[in-house]
């Protein structure tokens, strides 16, 4: 049931919005009722990912560039000793969790006994929502460690942890040949999944290049968008609304700055984020906005209708809307989230 105060909500914007647009009909204010009841409920979810890879690949900065936040600590951690570190955070009021494994994919003596890390891992990990398998994309093959890593991750969380999962290769720019580079190496990598999950389930398992030093890859495409589309794509059913919600505001930024933008602008490439004095081509575009794709927007739209099935039906009437003003007249976290669902609907 719809609480008292969505409706009055619901009524007020879309009683507004008819005045300038005939398109609003009442059962869009049925699907707009229904879509802040789905989000607010999500609204005190958390979202959970689990890193693995080994030391110094790049697995908090590449957390960090998603989020664009400091999360984790980047490259002073020694890892030494067994354990596993968790960083939480809120964004946007949306809490999310980051759980680092550091030594599991390092050869370290303690390592030898692998039951004791998988009963430690397994007391303190409850919830995992997407696994990272980091790698560094200039390495030429899978180590021993990172072999062990995904046994016992494997063993840990039963095979299926893998259906959540993303592998990413940072250093994307420093490879040889790019493009063979992450093909073969995508290949060696699902193939050692595959002993414990099968082929089914690894071979469906996305590859992102990402490079935290610059904004593209050596085929000029920017990663980001990429990255963020695979990671919610691939997100368990119960953190991908979160995620949307924490993420929504630089996602509704995007679609404000889309006219600013020159129609085949492009990104320097070996763009340092650190540096930032190059001349930008949009000074008003923050590099931390995302700018998708039509494929990534339709590949984000249809998780979305799973996670919220009744945007199935609405789809035309949804795009029509003004995805922007309606979340501002909503407001707070859960308009941006609707602003951004309106984004990916237009
Ligand atoms: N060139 C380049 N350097 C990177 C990239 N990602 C990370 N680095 C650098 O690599 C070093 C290690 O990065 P971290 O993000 O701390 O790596 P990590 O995997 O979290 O390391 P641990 O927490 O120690 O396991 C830092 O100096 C980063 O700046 C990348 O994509 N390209
Ligand atoms: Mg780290």
């Amino acid at each position: 049931m719809l609480n008292e105060t969505t409706k009055k909500l619901v009524d007020e914007i879309t009683k507004n919005f008819a005045a300038s647009k005939e398109s609003i009909s009442s059962s869009f204010g049925e699907l707009l009722s229904l879509l802040i009841d789905k989000l607010q409920l999500s609204q005190d979810k958390k979202f959970v990912f689990l890193l693995l890879g080994k030391t110094g690949v790049g697995k908090s900065s590449t957390v960090n560039s998603l989020l664009s936040k400091e999360i984790a600590n980047v490259g002073k951690y020694d890892a030494t000793t067994m354990q596993v570190q968790e960083y939480e955070h809120e964004m946007n009021g949306i809490k999310c969790l980051i759980i680092d494994t550091p030594g599991l994919c390092d050869d370290i003596p303690e390592k030898a006994n692998n039951q004791k890390y998988i009963e430690l891992i397994q007391n303190q990990v409850k919830q995992i929502d997407l696994l990272w398998f980091v790698t560094r994309l200039d390495d030429s093959r899978v180590g021993e460690d990172e072999k062990k890593g995904i046994q016992i991750i494997s063993e840990a969380f039963t095979p299926k942890v893998w259906e959540h999962s993303v592998i990413v290769f940072t250093r994307a720019n420093k490879a040889d040949d790019y493009l063979e580079e992450l093909q073969e190496r995508t290949k060696r990598i699902r193939d050692e999944i595959a002993k414990h999950t099968g082929h089914e389930i690894a071979n469906k398992i996305p590859s992102v290049a990402v490079d935290n030093k610059s904004q593209t890859t050596p085929d000029g495409k920017r990663w980001l968008e990429e990255l963020y589309t695979q990671v919610f794509i691939r997100m368990s059913e119960r953190g991908a609304i979160p995620f949307l919600m924490a993420t929504a505001t630089r996602i509704n930024k995007t679609q404000s700055n889309k006219d600013k933008r020159e129609p085949n602008w492009t990104f320097y490439n070996n763009y340092e984020f650190e540096t930032g004095d190059k001349e930008d081509v949009t000074s008003e575009f923050n590099v931390n906005d995302f700018v998708f794709t039509g494929i990534q927007k339709e590949l984000i739209k249809k998780k979305i209708i799973e996670l919220i099935p009744v945007l199935a039906v609405a789809g035309a009437s949804v795009g029509a809307v003004v995805g922007g003003p309606i979340g501002s007249a909503i407001g707070g976290v859960v308009g941006a989230a609707v602003g951004s669902i309106f984004y990916f609907f237009s």
